[in-house]
This record gives structure tokens, C-alpha cells and sequence, in this order.
């Protein structure tokens, strides 16, 4: 019988490094799935496709999507992967809806294989896999595999209201990368690859765009990339009219390792990046020095950009955005933007400081809100919207420190984290300025609506929750203290994370010792409360303790024991048990957060695709 043709497409492949010394490389192909086989060519203009690979479907054992942290080196965003005869063929599809179609098909005509129990659901690379963190390619898998196709159903979110007021209006253009049908009538339909007017940006979630007929409305940020090559000057390491002299000069009065900038270079169209390093060159460049390498354009149809390394970005911000994480081939990596644009105004004289000092007088405080470790919360107008304003008594924290650390909290920007705006720091009290969220915290909201919450809802707390976590977990910052209280929820009924890290600036050492009653022992890992260690996995811990609080609509864990009761029954192994209301996969997933060694326990990535296979059934 003649195979059936099933689907086909292009898409880009990673080589699947049969032997040790094979390239790591991505290449464009063209795959075709048919009852047999899944077989992929490359195609030349003018020539017959050349047959690549094929992959005979019986030999398949697991085919799932990758879900990683990690920005991706190839243009095409959204990986899966296809475990065969002992080797891994990661694909990347170039959307969503493409990858999950691949998935879904392949899933299906593999189901009755011989397939694996568990797999790995993020890459393996450098040696390891990244999941797990095990060395041996062949590693059985860490996380239970699920032969049924999968596909995300979380909506989604709510629009924003009329009351947003549009900001920064700019002249940039963006792309559509997928068609989009409008949900309300303040949304616009969106066609992929056609242009459109970016009005604003100021709302993480939707932004405001104008089609080529004028007309305006909300798409979903996530439908549309910024086009490259027209206006970068919103970007702090941008510097339009610098020769590579001044470059030079402006980078060694810097004297930062790794301060950079993007520069207009002498060839018109093109973009030079300029770097600082005190690092030893091999052929004995004197010491320290700038170097500039010149962004490179690929000769594909695409024409992707890439500097060192031929890791490829469809625009120039992605890529520096890339290589601000990894020097990928760089002297270093791309650590501190220098701009050449000095503020005129003296207030704002130190360019650092004016990114999060706010004006007091810019604020028109309202009602109190509530009142949390540091202090009071009021309700306030700022900019033309509502915020929270966190005063902190004098007291109790050490704000010193805590002024620096809060710029690098400041930068940490998702919708799951409740957003820091700023602060006021020029007379006490200092007061912190958050995003406003109408809902309040988790636990009241849970105990508010006992009751009335259904699974599903309850799976969407916690989906966001892990959301906002995998974003920490990939930006390196620990929370400490992640609770059902220390979340709060949006007017749409988001969840989003708030306080992290706050716990190291509170002076009050009642919540910061082990051995004291106000610390969190309900919701710390055994290696906090012996050794204060604290680690991502800490904080997974505290998510499952999180998972069980909304399963329990809002009760406190461990109600009738005494936080050193709480130690001893955890010291001979007991665990919480299991929510009414939880089912069997949820509790699973407690158990598996709540494992002895932190390296035994799934990192926020995999959590977060737990959840969301979860939330689908
Ligand atoms: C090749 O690199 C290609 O990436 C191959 O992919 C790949 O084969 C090879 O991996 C890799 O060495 P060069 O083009 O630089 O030689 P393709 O066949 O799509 O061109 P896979 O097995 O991934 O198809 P090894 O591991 O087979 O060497
Ligand atoms: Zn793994």
C-alpha cells in the first residue's frame, strides 16, 4: 500500500549530533509526514529537493514540544522534539499553532509504539540535560510522558479597559506572526506578515497597533514582533549619531567590563556593536580595549542578523537582547548599555537614578489598602493610573541595600509578577510604587469565595503562579518567601507573584530565623529550615505548599501544629495530605515539589508545562 501524505512544511532542524564531533548547527528543511515516515529534504531554488533524513515512524518513541528558558539561536521559536533510535531531532516550528499541529499528528500516528514512560521536556545541551540536570544523553526521562495530543486552551487575557490611557506613541512599526481574530470590539484583526502602526506599548499584554486603513485597536503583544531597522532610538544602548572614536572614549570613561552600545556604522544601513573588556586577547591587544564587531546579515530570503556566531534573530534587538545573556562567541557578554544621550533636566542628573526615583508630588495618595511586614499600603493615582504605594516604616528595613537591589527587581518585568514601577528615596518615608492589583491577595481571595471556585480555576491560579515563577527562575532571582499571601490577584482575576525577595531586607530577624514565630516554616523546604539554603528549588517547594492552599480554598497548612511539630513530622518524612478538592495528577505534582532533595524536585520550566498540560484535560 502507498504511504498517505499526512502533513508537510518547512521548518528548521537542529543536527541531531550522532557522533562527538558533529556540528552544532540549524538548518532549514523541508519536512513531510506520511504513514511511514516522517522524512525531511532541503529544497534549492531550481534544483530537486535532496532527500536529508527520514525517520521511520515505528522507530519513534516519544514526541512532545520543548519547553525551555533558553532564547532560542534560529528563527523559528517553537521547538519540538522527536526521539528516535537513541537520538534526539529537536524541530522548530515557526508558531504555535504549527508546532502543536506537528505534535498532535506525530502523537497520534506513534501512539502504539513502543514509547517511553518519561521524557525530558527541555533540551539537552553542553552535556547535560537542562531539566534534570543529568549528564547521559540517554538518561531515562524525568517527567511522565503523555502519548495523547496536547494543545494550551488557557485563554486569553481580558482586554484592557477603556480607562488605559495610551502612552509613548512612536512611529514603530511591527509584523503580525500569526493571524488574529478579534474578541471585542476594541480589538483589531491582525494578518500574518502584514504591517502595522505600534500606537502604544505601555500594556504588557496588549498593545495598540493601526492597520494600513487607519483603523486602531488592541492585539494580543505576543501575535507581533517589533520590524527591525527603524527605530531603535527607545533603546538605551543606541547611539545614532557616534563615531567609533567617541564610541571608543565614551565606552573607556565607562570602564565597565562588558559596557556596550549599538552604533550606526560608516556603511549605511549597517550596525556596529562596541564592547569594553579588560579580558587578555590571544594575540596581546593592549589592555583594557574596545572592540566592535559589525551586525551580520544571513544571505537567506530572511535575512536573520547575527553578530559573532552565526546564531540568527529576525531583529536587532532580540539579538542584542540574546547576547546581553551570552557572550555566544562575543569577548564578553553585552553587560552594561552606555548611552551617549546625557538627561538636560539637573533633577534628573544621574541617568541610573531617574529610571526609578519618582516624584512624590506625582502622587495623589487615596484610601489605605492594607498593611504588610514593612508597613502600610495605599491606594494611589500615578501617571494617570491607579498603583499600590508601599510605605516603609523606618524601622524595618535595611534600605540601603534594599535601594539596590530594588533597580535589578525593577527590571524583572512579566504579567505573572506584580510590576515594581519605582521609588521614592529622598525623605522617609520610603515608599515603594507597584503595580495596583483590585483583587487583593490569594488567600483572602480563596477564603472569600470558598465554595464557588471549580478545578479548573483553581489549576488557572496555579498555572499563573508558575508562570511568574518560571520567569524568576530563568532570570536567577530567588523569591524566599512565595505563599498564597504573597500573591495577588488582578481585577481579571490574574494571579500574579509579588514581594519577591523582599524577606532579606526585613530587620525584624523573627521572620528571617528558622527558630522564630513569625518565620514561614510552613512553606519552606527541609534545607531552608536546617541550613537556610536558599535556590529555586526552595522556592518549588513553597509552590507546592501554594498548590495545596488553593486547593483548600485559602486554609492555612499545618492548622493545628506548632511550627516545630511541623519540622518534626517533616524530619520523619509525613507530608501535607492531599486537598478534597485536588485530583489525583494535582496532588502528584505536590508530592513531587515536596521531595527530600532539592535535586529531585522539577524546575519552574517543567512545573509550568505541567500545569498547563493539566489545565487542559
Ligand atoms: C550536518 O552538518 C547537518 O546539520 C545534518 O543535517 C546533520 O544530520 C549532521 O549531523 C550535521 O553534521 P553539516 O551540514 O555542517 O555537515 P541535514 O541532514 O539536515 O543536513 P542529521 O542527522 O541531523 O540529519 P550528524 O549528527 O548526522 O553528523
Ligand atoms: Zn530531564
Amino acid at each position: 500500500m502507498f504511504p498517505r501524505v499526512i502533513l508537510k512544511g518547512t521548518m528548521i532542524k537542529k543536527s541531531q549530533q550522532k557522533k562527538r564531533i558533529s556540528p552544532s548547527n540549524y538548518k532549514e528543511r523541508f519536512f513531510v509526514l506520511d504513514t511511514q515516515d516522517l522524512k525531511y529534504s532541503e529544497r534549492r531554488p531550481g534544483k530537486k529537493p535532496m532527500l536529508k533524513g527520514c525517520i521511520q515512524l515505528s522507530s519513534i518513541r516519544c514526541v512532545e514540544i520543548v519547553c525551555s528558558d533558553i532564547p532560542i539561536p534560529c528563527n523559528n521559536k517553537y521547538p519540538f522534539q522527536v526521539f528516535h533510535d537513541g537520538y534526539y531531532l529537536y524541530i522548530f516550528a515557526p508558531d504555535n499553532d504549527c508546532r502543536q499541529r506537528w505534535v498532535r499528528a506525530l502523537k497520534e500516528e506513534t501512539k502504539h509504539n513502543n514509547l517511553v514512560v518519561k521524557f525530558h521536556p527541555n533540551f539537552w545541551m553542553d552535556g547535560k540535560w537542562r531539566c534534570c540536570q543529568q549528564t547521559e544523553k540517554l538518561a531515562a526521562g524525568c517527567h511522565l510522558y503523555n502519548p495523547d495530543g496536547y494543545a494550551s486552551k488557557k485563554p486569553l487575557p481580558e482586554l484592557p479597559g477603556p480607562e488605559m490611557k495610551l502612552q509613548d506613541s512612536e512611529q514603530q512599526l511591527v509584523v503580525a506572526l500569526q493571524d488574529y481574530k478579534p474578541q471585542g470590539k476594541d480589538s483589531l484583526p491582525l494578518l500574518k506578515d502584514q504591517e502595522y502602526l505600534l500606537i502604544s506599548s505601555s500594556h504588557l499584554n496588549w498593545w495598540r497597533v493601526q492597520d494600513n486603513k487607519g483603523n486602531a485597536g488592541f492585539v494580543p503583544s505576543t501575535y507581533v514582533v517589533e520590524k527591525a531597522g527603524n527605530n531603535f532610538e527607545r533603546f538605551e544602548w543606541y547611539n545614532k549619531h557616534i563615531t567609533r572614536a567617541e564610541a571608543e572614549d565614551l565606552l573607556m570613561e565607562e570602564g565597565k567590563e562588558g559596557a556596550f552600545m549599538v552604533r550606526d556604522s560608516r556603511r549605511a544601513g549597517v550596525y556596529t556593536v562596541s564592547v569594553f573588556t579588560k579580558a587578555p586577547g590571544s594575540s596581546g591587544e593592549k589592555n583594557p580595549r574596545v572592540k566592535h564587531y559589525q551586525i551580520q546579515q544571513s544571505a537567506t530570503e530572511q535575512r536573520a542578523f547575527y553578530l559573532a556566531e552565526k546564531y540568527l534573530f529576525s531583529t536587532i534587538p532580540e539579538l542584542i537582547h540574546y547576547h546581553q545573556h551570552n557572550a555566544a562567541g562575543l569577548i564578553t557578554r553585552l553587560r552594561h548599555p552606555v548611552s551617549q544621550r546625557r538627561p538636560s533636566s539637573p533633577e534628573v542628573a544621574d541617568p541610573s537614578k531617574a529610571q526609578w526615583e519618582i516624584d512624590p508630588e506625582e502622587l495623589t495618595l487615596g484610601q489605605e489598602v492594607g498593611s504588610g511586614q514593612f508597613g502600610l499600603v495605599l491606594e494611589a493615582a500615578w501617571r494617570d493610573q491607579k498603583v499600590a504605594v508601599k510605605m516603609v516604616r523606618e524601622d524595618c528595613m535595611s534600605d540601603e541595600d534594599f535601594k539596590e537591589e530594588a533597580k535589578i527587581m525593577m527590571k524583572l518585568s512579566h504579567c505573572k509578577l506584580v510590576q515594581l514601577f519605582g521609588m521614592c528615596t529622598k525623605r522617609p518615608p520610603m515608599c515603594l510604587v507597584c503595580e495596583f492589583m483590585e483583587n487583593g491577595c490569594l488567600s483572602d481571595y480563596l477564603r472569600e469565595r470558598k465554595g464557588r471556585l471549580s478545578q479548573n480555576v483553581m489549576l488557572g491560579m496555579c498555572l499563573d503562579v508558575s508562570e511568574g515563577m518560571a520567569y524568576l527562575e530563568s532570570s536567577n532571582f530567588i523569591h524566599r518567601d512565595l505563599a498564597a499571601r504573597n500573591c495577588l490577584v488582578s481585577k481579571n482575576n490574574e494571579v500574579k507573584v509579588s514581594d519577591f525577595g523582599m524577606t532579606r531586607f526585613v530587620f525584624d530577624d523573627q521572620y528571617t530565623s528558622s527558630q522564630c514565630s513569625k518565620f514561614a516554616v510552613k512553606w519552606s523546604a527541609p534545607e531552608v529550615i536546617r541550613y537556610s539554603k536558599f535556590s529555586s528549588k526552595s522556592d518549588v517547594w513553597s509552590f507546592g505548599v501554594l498548590i495545596w492552599e488553593v486547593f483548600n480554598e485559602g486554609r492555612p497548612p499545618y492548622e493545628n501544629l506548632s511550627n516545630l511539630e511541623v519540622v518534626e513530622s517533616l524530619n520523619s518524612g509525613l507530608r501535607l495530605l492531599k486537598p478534597r478538592l485536588a485530583p489525583d495528577s494535582v496532588y502528584m505534582l505536590m508530592e513531587w515539589c515536596w521531595k527530600e532533595k532539592p535535586e529531585d524536585r522539577p524546575s519552574f520550566a517543567v512545573l509550568l508545562h505541567e500545569v498547563e498540560s493539566l489545565s487542559d484535560i
